[in-house]
């Protein structure tokens, strides 16, 4: 397993729906093993293949508390098949936009179908912070960030944050 590049935005590759998984092969194996990798050591709770500039519809999550047994999951081609009507606010963050947090709505619950690592059909209930992350995952298969939730003018504070912190990164 290897640690991967992390795109930060604004980036091109992050805008982009990604394409489904046709088959789940050894290489989506390895890809998933890296992102958990990568998402761990970042640290993170997720991470979604297209921030680590691979187009394609997989994402890792590990929402357990710090005092819990590790519960990494790879779902590959996830899809929402239901979502509650009551709603949850979480202090949501990304990995391509470091130290930036803003609060973001979601349903309180879904109900998610993929298919895990051995190509079995699975679908599975999240809830509490494990639902908004796996919205937020999935919204990055479709080309979309947490801050597209947020006013214009917002938005593009934080863009100009994250062009001044790629430059910094770039002369370093
Ligand atoms: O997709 C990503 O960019 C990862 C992101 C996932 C996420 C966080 C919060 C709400 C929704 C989705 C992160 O992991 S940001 C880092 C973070 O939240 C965290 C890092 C260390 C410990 C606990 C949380
Ligand atoms: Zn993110």
């Amino acid at each position: 397993m290897s640690l991967r590049n992390i795109l930060i935005h604004p980036d091109p590759r992050l805008k982009k729906i990604c394409d489904p998984i046709a088959a789940v092969d050894a290489a989506t194996v390895a890809l998933a093993g890296d992102m958990l990798e990568t998402m761990a050591a970042a640290p993170g709770i997720g991470l979604a293949a297209p921030q680590v500039g691979v187009l394609q519809r997989l994402i890792v999550m590990d929402c357990s508390a710090k005092d819990e047994k590790p519960q990494p999951l790879a779902l590959i081609n996830p899809e929402v098949t239901w979502a509650s009507a009551e709603l949850n606010t979480y202090d949501e963050g990304c990995l391509s936009i470091p130290d930036q947090y803003e609060e973001i709505t979601r349903p309180a619950e879904v109900k998610v179908r993929y298919l895990d690592l051995d190509g079995r059909a699975q679908e599975s209930a999240f809830d509490g912070l494990w639902a908004t992350c796996v919205q937020h995952e999935i919204d990055h298969l479709n080309g979309k960030l947490f801050i597209d939730y947020l006013s214009k003018i917002k938005r593009s504070m934080i863009t100009g944050k994250m062009k001044k912190l790629k430059k910094e990164r770039a002369r370093s």
